[in-house]
C-alpha cells in the first residue's frame, strides 16, 4: 500500500481567519510517522516550498490542494486542484499497488489494511447521509453530491487506469477534481457503505466517510476514524491532540444538544 499525498507551504486562511497550529508540512510528517508504523510506503509531491517529497510544479501557484469553495462566486465553481489526477497517475506508473490519495490536509492516523482487498477499482469516501440533509448541500448537489474528493483509493487495475485518465479529463473540462469525481463515481441513489456498483465497467467501492475522510469534528465523535480530514472550516482542530479531544467529546455534544433545543418549537 502506497500513501501518497501532496501540498504546498501557503500559509492557510478560511474566510480571513489564519490558523497558527496549523501546516500542511508538520502534517504530512505525522502521516509519515504512522506510515512507517503501519508499514506503508509513502509518495509525497511538493507542490511549491514544502520542503519534502519531490517537486511537482504546477502552473498556477495559488491553486492549492485545499478544496473548499470561497471563490466559487467568482471562478464559477472552479476549485485549486485541478493537478489532482496528473500527481495519482505519476503515482499510479511508479507503484503497482493500492494507492491511497489524501489531501494534504488529511491525515492518516490509524491502521487501514482492510482497504487493500481486490473486490473493487475505485474507492470513495461517502459523506454522511447526515450531511446531505440540508440547504447548502442541495444547492451544491451538482459538485459536492455523495462522495468528498480529500480521500480516494486507486487499485492497480487497467479499469482504474482508464478512470483516472477520465477523471484528468473531465477535471479539465469542469474546472473541479470534485465534481469530476462525483459523476463518475456516483449512482443516482446515495449507496451503502461496503458495496460496490459497477459503474461503465469500474467497480467503485464506497467507504465510510466517518472512518476513512473525518471531518465531523463538530458532529460526531471521531473515536473509530483513521483518516482525519482538517478541510477548511474543520482546520483548527488540528493537531488533534488531547485538549482537541476532549473539547469534542465533552463539549460538542452539550453545544449539539443546546443548538437542537433551540431550534425546537416551544410547546404550547
Ligand atoms: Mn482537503
Amino acid at each position: 500500500m502506497v500513501i501518497l499525498t501532496c501540498a504546498n507551504a501557503a500559509k492557510e486562511t478560511h474566510e480571513g481567519k489564519a490558523f497558527k497550529n496549523f501546516s500542511f508540512r508538520r502534517l504530512i510528517e505525522d502521516t509519515i510517522k504512522r506510515s512507517e508504523y503501519f508499514g506503508y510506503k509513502m509518495d509525497v509531491y511538493d507542490l511549491g516550498n514544502l520542503g519534502i517529497g519531490e517537486l511537482y510544479s504546477i502552473e498556477d501557484e495559488s491553486f492549492v490542494a485545499t478544496g473548499y469553495y470561497e471563490k466559487e462566486v467568482k471562478s464559477g465553481y472552479k476549485t485549486k486542484s485541478l493537478f489532482k489526477p496528473e500527481i495519482v497517475k505519476l503515482s499510479m506508473a511508479k507503484h503497482d499497488e493500492l494507492i491511497v490519495y489524501l489531501d494534504g490536509d488529511a491525515q492518516l492516523c490509524g491502521c487501514i489494511d482492510e482497504v487493500d482487498t481486490d473486490d473493487y477499482d475505485i474507492g470513495v469516501t461517502l459523506r454522511d447521509v447526515e450531511e446531505l440533509d440540508n440547504d447548502w448541500h442541495r444547492e451544491h448537489m451538482d459538485i459536492v453530491k455523495y462522495v468528498n474528493a480529500g480521500v480516494i483509493f486507486f487499485r492497480p487495475t487497467p479499469k482504474a487506469r482508464e478512470f483516472v485518465e477520465n477523471w484528468a479529463c473531465m477535471t479539465e473540462q469542469l474546472g473541479n477534481d470534485q465534481m469530476a469525481l462525483n459523476r463518475l463515481s456516483c449512482p443516482d441513489e446515495y449507496p451503502k457503505a461496503w458495496t460496490v456498483h459497477i459503474l461503465n465497467g469500474v467497480r467503485v467501492k464506497y467507504f465510510p466517510g466517518k472512518v476513512y475522510n473525518f471531518y465531523y469534528f463538530m458532529e460526531a465523535t471521531a473515536l473509530g476514524a483513521k483518516i482525519y480530514h482538517f478541510k477548511g472550516s474543520v482546520r483548527h482542530f488540528y493537531p488533534f491532540d488531547l485538549k482537541k479531544r476532549l473539547f469534542c467529546l465533552c463539549i460538542v455534544p452539550i453545544i449539539n444538544l443546546v443548538s437542537k433545543v433551540r431550534k425546537k418549537p416551544v410547546a404550547r
